[in-house]
Order: C-alpha cells, then sequence, then structure tokens
C-alpha cells in the first residue's frame, strides 16, 4: 500500500534524463508469491544532459532488493541508497552494465499495476508509472530500450509471451520452460508486457499493403475461445484503415492479444502483445450487446493505431498524454465513424463530451488537455485527455482539410518516428507542412475549461445583410482566473423559410467554417431576401457551449429540415433541454406539470420519419439523460431534474403510445444476428419504443417486454427487455425474470457484469438495499474493477434517482466503497469517488450531505496518492 506523499510534479521542471539505457535484458522466474527479476541494463551517459556523473536514479516501488552490480562486480550495500519509491547509486564512467535482482509477489497485488495474478494467469500493466513495481529502472516515457524478455515458469503456464518476436525456447532439467522474446523496436518502459497462463488462441493472418505477412493471434481462456471472431475481424479492418487514411502499417511479424478479467481500465497497446480487459475484447451474439460489439471494434482499433500514434512516436513526459491519446481517439473515431453511421457516432461522442467532460471541466479536477502539474499521472487519465484532446485534433482537421491533415501527420510521424515528443511538436508538424500559423490555437493545450460561444444575429432588410455577433468567454478554473481567447473554428449554414441551406460566399458554398479568434466578433453575409435561420456548430466542430436564443418553432424547423443530422439531433436536445427546464422550475414552485402539446408533436413526427436513419431517430427521441441535465443547470435540484424527465417521459409514452407500438412491431423481425450499422440501428429504435412504452406500465406493454424477453435471440435484445422489465414491471415479475436471466448466464463473465449493472442503474430496482445485496452475491469480487464498475459504479454514476437520494445514504454509501477499495486498487478507489467531488454544484442541502461524505473519506486517514489528490483537491 503507497501512503499519501502529497509531492507535486511540475511539467516546468522537465530535464531531459542524466542516462539512457541503449539495451535492457529481464529475466523472470515466476512464482505467485515470489517472482524472481533480474535485469541487465546497458546504461550510457546521456550527451545532452550535461556535464560529469550524477548518481543513476532509478524509480521502483514494493520491491525487494536482492543485489546490484556494475559491469560483473557487486555494489556493496553501503555503496547505493534506497529511496522511499527508488534507489539512487553512484556512477564513475560514463557506460556500463548494471544488473539488478530483486524479487515481487504478484498474488498480493491488487492495484492491478506491475506485474499480477488475475484467473491464475499471469500479466502487466505498465502505463503510466507501473514498471517500477517490476523493477529498478529509469520509468519514465523518454528513456527507450531495446527490450529481450526470457520467462521461466512452471508446466501449468504452457503460453509465455511478451514484445516482439519469440526467438527462443528450451526446456529447464527439473521440466520448466523457457522462452525468449526480442522486441527490435526501442521502447519506453510503459510499453513493456509479459503474459503467462493456460490459454487458447484463435489466429489469422493479415498482408500488409507492401506485400508482408503478419501473424494474428487473440489470445483467451478455453470457455471464452467462441468470443473471439469479432474482435479479429475489427483488427483487420483497422489494419487495413490505417493503411488506407494515414498510409501506416503495421512493423512486426507478429500481433498478439490477449483478453484478461482482472484490468484497471479498457485496454493497453504494449508492443506487439496488446492485453484487454475481457470486456472490451470478447463478444458473440448470445452474450453481447451492440453497444458491447461496437465498444469493441472501436477500442481493438484504438490499440492497434497506437502502434504508430503511441508506439513509434511516443510522449517525452506524461504531461504530453493527450499527444498519443486524442490523436489515437481521433482516429479510432474516424475509423468508426467509417465503418457504421458518421452522424450516430459523432451524437454519441458529443453527447458524452457534453455530459461527462464539461463537469470535469467545470468541477475542482478541471486541467488543460496538457496539464501543468499532478500528483498522480494514473489521475490523468480523463475525459479531457481523451475526449476533449481528441476534439483538438478534429479541430486542427477542420482548420487544414482532410488532405492537409494527411499532409500534417505524415511529415509528424517521419519526422519523429523512434522519439519521444510533445504536443508541440505535433502541432508544428502540422503547421510545417501547410504553411499555416497555429498560434492562438495552441491555447487549447494549456487553457482549461468549456469556452462558452453567446451568439446574436441581426438583418438588415434593406441591404439584405445578415450579421452574426460572437462572443468568446470562459469560465475561471483551479489555477486559471483569466483566459485568453480561443481560435474556434465554427462551422455554420444559414437555412432560407424552406429549409433549404443559402449560398454563402461567391462560390455558392452553403457550409462555412467562421474563424472566430477575439473575445467579440462579427460576420456579415450579403445579398439575402429574408432572415435566414442559422443552424450553428455545425457536426459540433469545437468543444464550446453555444448561447442562441432559438424559439421552439425554429428548433422544430431545425429538427425536420437541417441538412446537417448532427444539428437536427441537437435541435431535439436544445427543444427538450428548453422543456424540461420549464417543468423542473415548475416543480420547484409545486406547479402542475405540463408537457406542451407542441413538443409532443415534434417527437411524434420524429417517430414517424422513415427517411431518416432509424438509429438517429432513437437518439432524437431519447430525452437528455439527468447526468445531462445535471451538467447544464447552474445548479443541480436533482429532485427536480428527475420528476421532471420522469413526467415528461411518461408524457410522451402516453400520448405517442400507438406510434410507438407500431414503430417497435415494423421493427420486429427474424433475421440472424448481425451487429451491422443498419441491423444495430433498427435494433436500437425498437428498444427505444419498448423503453417508452413499458413507462407507462400498461399491462400489454410489460406483456411485450415478457414476450420479448422469452423470445430474444441476441443480448441486445434480451437487456433491453430486462431493463425494461426492471424498471416499470411489477417486483415479482423483474425478480423473475432476474432470475431467469441469472440462471441461463451465471457461467458467463461478462453476461453476469451485465447482469449486475442493469440492477445497479436501475431506477426502480437499484435501491440502495438491492445494490448492498449484490455486493454480497458469490459472483461479486471488490478485487475485480469490472465488477466493482458495475455494481458500485452502475449506481453512483448511472443510477442518478437513487444515488441522489434526498436522505445522502447514497453518498455515504459511496463513500464506505472508497475507503474500503482504495486498500485494494488506488487507481480504482480515485475514479470512483467523483461523483461526490462536485459537490458545490447542488442545491446547498445536499451539496452539504456529499461534502460531509467526502470529508469522511480524507477522515478515514493514510490514503493512497491517488485517492489522496482527487479529495484534498475537491475538498478545497
Ligand atoms: C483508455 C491507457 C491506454 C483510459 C481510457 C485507455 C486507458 C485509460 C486505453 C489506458 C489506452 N494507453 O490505450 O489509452
Ligand atoms: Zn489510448
Amino acid at each position: 500500500m503507497r501512503d499519501a506523499q502529497p509531492r507535486t510534479v511540475y511539467l516546468k521542471d522537465y530535464r531531459v534524463p542524466d542516462y539512457l539505457v541503449d539495451s535492457t535484458r529481464l529475466h523472470f522466474e515466476l512464482q505467485p508469491k515470489a517472482t524472481l527479476v533480474k535485469s541487465q541494463l546497458q546504461v550510457r551517459r546521456n550527451p545532452e544532459a550535461g556535464e560529469g556523473l550524477p548518481p543513476l536514479q532509478l524509480d521502483g516501488v514494493e520491491l525487494e532488493l536482492l543485489s546490484v552490480s556494475i559491469d560483473g562486480e557487486l555494489v556493496p550495500a553501503s555503496r547505493y541508497r534506497e529511496l522511499p519509491e527508488g534507489l539512487s547509486i553512484p556512477v564513475d564512467k560514463a557506460e556500463f552494465t548494471l544488473e539488478i535482482h530483486n524479487r515481487i509477489n504478484p498474488e498480493e497485488n491488487t492495484s492491478l499495476e506491475g506485474l499480477y495474478l488475475s484467473n491464475g494467469m499471469y500479466c502487466t500493466q505498465c502505463e503510466a508509472e507501473g514498471f517500477r513495481k517490476i523493477t529498478y529502472y529509469p520509468d519514465r516515457p523518454d528513456v527507450m530500450s531495446k527490450f529481450t524478455t526470457t520467462i521461466v515458469a512452471p508446466r501449468q503456464y504452457p503460453v509465455l509471451l511478451s514484445n516482439g518476436n519469440e526467438i527462443e525456447r528450451a526446456t529447464t532439467e527439473d521440466g520448466r520452460q523457457v522462452v525468449t522474446w526480442e522486441d527490435p523496436f526501442a521502447k519506453p518502459a510503459y510499453l513493456f508486457a509479459l503474459v503467462a497462463g493456460d490459454l487458447q488462441h484463435v489466429e489469422d493472418r493479415f498482408t500488409t499493403a507492401s506485400g508482408r505477412e503478419v501473424k494474428l493471434q487473440l489470445f483467451t481462456e478455453a470457455k471464452n475461445i467462441g468470443k473471439c471472431e469479432h474482435a479479429m475481424r475489427s483488427l483487420k479492418k483497422a489494419m487495413r484503415w490505417d493503411e488506407e487514411v494515414y498510409g501506416r502499417e503495421y512493423d512486426l511479424d507478429i500481433f498478439m492479444v490477449v483478453a484478461v478479467d482482472h484490468f484497471n481500465m479498457g485496454a493497453m497497446e504494449n508492443k506487439g502483445l496488446n492485453i484487454f480487459n475481457s470486456a472490451c475484447v470478447l463478444a458473440s451474439p448470445d452474450t453481447a450487446t451492440d453497444a458491447s460489439f461496437q465498444r469493441i471494434e472501436a477500442i481493438v482499433a484504438h490499440e492497434y493505431f497506437h502502434n504508430w500514434s503511441g508506439n513509434r512516436v511516443t510522449c517525452r513526459d506524461w504531461f504530453q498524454l493527450s499527444l498519443k491519446e486524442g490523436f489515437t481517439v481521433f482516429r479510432d473515431a474516424e475509423f468508426s465513424a467509417d465503418m457504421n453511421s458518421r452522424a450516430v457516432k459523432r451524437i454519441e461522442d458529443v453527447a458524452m463530451l457534453r455530459t461527462a467532460q464539461f463537469a470535469e471541466d467545470a468541477g475542482p479536477m478541471a486541467h488543460p488537455v496538457r496539464p501543468d502539474s499532478y500528483m498522480e499521472i494514473s489521475n490523468f487519465y480523463t475525459l479531457t485527455i481523451y475526449e476533449k484532446g481528441e476534439e483538438v485534433v478534429r479541430m486542427i482537421h477542420t482548420l487544414l482539410g482532410a488532405a492537409g491533415f494527411r499532409k500534417g501527420s505524415d511529415l509528424y510521424f517521419e519526422r519523429h518516428d523512434g522519439q519521444a515528443v510533445t504536443c508541440e511538436d505535433f502541432v508544428k508538424a502540422m503547421e510545417d507542412a501547410n504553411g499555416v500559423d497555429l498560434g492562438q490555437f495552441r491555447r487549447w493545450y494549456s487553457q482549461a475549461g468549456t469556452p462558452v460561444l453567446n451568439v446574436s444575429d441581426d438583418f438588415d432588410a434593406a441591404s439584405g445583410t445578415y450579421t452574426l455577433t460572437v462572443k468568446q468567454s470562459c469560465p475561471a478554473t483551479p489555477g486559471q482566473e483569466e483566459k485568453l481567447p480561443f481560435h474556434i473554428p465554427f462551422a455554420l449554414g444559414l437555412l432560407d423559410s424552406d429549409g433549404n441551406d443559402l449560398p454563402l460566399d461567391a462560390e455558392g458554398n452553403t457550409h462555412k467554417v467562421l474563424q472566430v479568434t477575439e473575445a467579440e466578433q462579427q460576420f456579415r453575409f450579403a445579398g439575402l431576401q429574408e432572415k435566414p435561420l442559422p443552424s450553428l456548430l455545425r457536426g459540433f466542430s469545437a468543444p464550446v457551449r453555444v448561447c442562441y436564443e432559438y424559439s421552439l418553432e425554429q428548433l422544430q424547423f431545425l429538427m425536420r429540415c437541417d441538412s446537417d443530422e448532427f444539428n437536427r439531433w441537437d435541435a431535439s436536445q436544445r427543444l427538450a433541454f428548453a422543456a424540461l427546464e420549464k417543468l423542473q422550475a415548475d416543480f420547484r414552485n409545486g406547479d402542475t406539470l405540463q408537457l406542451p402539446a407542441a413538443v409532443i408533436e415534434s417527437y411524434r413526427s420524429v417517430l414517424q420519419n422513415r427517411e431518416l436513419d432509424p438509429a438517429l431517430v432513437a437518439e432524437m427521441l431519447a430525452l437528455p439523460s439527468a447526468q445531462t441535465l445535471a451538467e447544464q443547470a447552474q445548479t443541480i435540484d436533482a429532485e427536480a431534474i428527475v420528476a421532471a424527465r420522469d413526467f415528461a417521459r411518461r408524457e410522451l409514452a402516453l400520448a405517442l403510445k400507438d406510434d410507438l407500438h407500431a414503430c417497435y412491431l415494423r421493427l420486429c423481425n427474424e433475421r440472424e444476428y448481425s451487429p451491422s450499422a443498419a441491423d444495430i440501428a433498427e435494433r436500437s429504435l425498437k428498444n427505444t419504443c419498448l423503453a417508452y412504452l413499458a413507462v407507462t406500465q400498461a399491462a400489454d406493454a410489460v406483456a411485450l417486454a415478457e414476450a420479448q424477453f422469452a423470445a430474444a435471440a441476441n443480448m441486445t435484445d434480451s437487456a433491453a427487455a430486462l431493463a425494461a422489465l426492471l424498471n416499470h414491471a411489477a417486483d415479482d415479475v423483474a425478480q423473475a425474470a432476474l432470475q431467469t436471466f441469472y440462471d441461463r448466464w451465471q457461467g458467463d463473465t461478462q453476461v453476469v457484469e451485465l447482469w449486475f449493472g442493469l440492477q445497479s442503474s436501475s431506477a426502480s430496482w437499484g435501491t440502495l438495499g438491492n445494490v448492498r445485496a449484490l455486493m454480497q452475491h458469490p459472483a461479486f469480487e471488490m478485487k475485480n474493477p469490472n465488477k466493482v464498475r458495475a455494481v458500485i459504479g452502475g449506481f453512483a454514476n448511472r443510477n442518478f434517482t437513487r444515488f441522489h437520494d434526498t436522505d445522502g445514504s447514497g453518498f455515504q454509501f459511496l463513500a464506505e466503497q472508497v475507503i474500503a477499495l482504495d486498500k485494494l486498487n488506488p487507481q480504482i478507489a480515485a475514479r470512483l469517488v467523483t461523483p461526490i467531488t462536485r459537490w458545490k454544484k447542488y442545491i446547498p442541502e445536499m451539496g452539504e450531505k456529499m461534502r460531509a461524505a467526502l470529508q469522511s473519506v480524507m477522515d478515514s486517514g493514510n490514503l493512497s496518492r491517488d485517492l489522496y489528490e482527487v479529495v484534498s483537491k475537491s475538498l478545497v
């Protein structure tokens, strides 16, 4: 267990490493409680680091040091110094071989960083700073080394894997297996990986554009071997796509993927040996929902794309994390958009960004895409680094166009291949390749907070001139009181009264990207016959909030006519938001709630529209989530949000009952399951209709859900029906369905996780009592992050209603669990605590209860550095 050492690391303190490591030979003798690690490093004084021979400083955490030798001579313990988190060794030559022996305990490692055991299988997770839990090493991404790894293990572990190519295999006299791997590419320690277990694999091949053959292997426990096909197919699509869109080929002869049940995050891009959370790679139609099929496709691609954006060109230091993550998320988002529906992918991503990243940007942990400081880097794998980072790369793409962006990425990869670089290097390559100046644009990397654009307009009928006035501002964030104006690509179109796009320039372009660069700016459009209706921030061209006073009629018009599908959806969200805001106010004032007929009719026409992509219809029908409403509110009154939303949902369901039913029936079919975009779209709309119908709690609606539950031929339909029953059927019906489902799927880890999540996130079923009971279920495991995320995370993040019960019991429960988890897995504890860190935004009586829960975490004492950072910054 790590103690809270509230050190802070600053970007401004960056120094090049004193020593470089040209090669790293690792030797592992695997044993659950006492794995012996021997490392042999070729060390060389870094010529760029100045004069003299300072002591060699190595990182090391929770290691048992056995010996240190230099050039074959044992260094006596009196010569080196063991530090709380490392080792300091005196040096008297500029080049030498350092050999260190140490022991570690994989079985007791519940933090899931470094080397640990998961269901009897050894695996590693080193990003960001996990390698120091394996052996003493300069554990920083700008130290890149060629790794050779030998693994010695008993026969129960027939599969022994590491990065690169297998170069040797033997058996020892006592029958143990010895396998050696060599990775020809220099890499930082965070990309190291080792796996040992009794695993099966599926195998395929890929021929690169230049004709090289690559062997593809996906390893998993025997029982999951039937769940690999989708990931393998996704991998091959991603490999082809990266060749076609970025001109990037794979560079080793073998690419391996391993599925692991205990994993802190989604997956990891270790060179040639990606390791995945089982939930993010294993799928079959019977057991995985459409959402999970799509997530797997995206994550497999994301990790594969890192081979260039992350591995071949890596980060100089962890402040540059978004260099690889923002760029790679942009790459995987574009890949998903090309494989599926572009508009729907964009809508899903923006909905998430607006709900969760905007909230982060307005909360106590707000930080820029390139942070200036951190206590614990694990806390900075955030939505800001990933999703806002993606938006920043996307804006560069918008500013340069696809061809210009490609020139920039070609130059970036060519110029920096094999290097550890900065966000600045990325922007510079984009500038140099295109001859443009992104000087002001760089503020997106250094300033935190979500900019607000206030837009107003004016039409001068006499001259036919339409003027848009755009004012930008950005709220203060911790450590940043004042912000300078951003360079914002502001895409828009103007609609005439027939709903047609008006030409915006002499060439007749109907789509334009305005360059917003000042605090206040005006843009003029001449030669118009009538006042147009603006369609603003098309495609969400920048991660900002746009305020413009649309009338209800204008929103309905945009929902019907906008040629930009994203903005049609956005209009539906604005319309719903306005209606829900009014309902919240009425609720607070004790007035009768009423949903205007005009609102109901706009939903009806969306539902009846047969021309739109059904997935888009489903997105437009869905009311903004309670979390989204909370993010958009000035002050969060959870009770009012829930009351307003539940009321509106029920009113819509009752009023649109017949249309919903007709649409539901129209979309039922007997086709064999396929995760194609078209089929996913139909299931999505069908199940949206089912969920609405169930809200009415009418006997025929519940019967529909029961029938779907009984007959479902795939997990998407089965889970949707179960959710409908949990949320709206009588308790005995819900209970029976839960039992049937569990009896059928208890042997399947991924389905049991889904089963947990459906219960804990259900407003009606997921009471605190039921959630506590789930934690006693034999399949629940506090040491498994997926189980924790399903049960505790499902309740705290996806059960807005129950978590915010006015007695504050939900907050106390979360605090208790966070305290317990911190002893096992600090990274997970620090993530899980998030919902109670935003206490300042709540109405005082609730905010105070949240703050008290947070304080109880602090008072529990002896927090990990991870949890300490989040809690201390949130109590300020
Ligand atoms: C995604 C780091 C890894 C949070 C989201 C991922 C992580 C954390 C996958 C782990 C990744 N490098 O590929 O970004
Ligand atoms: Zn990543």
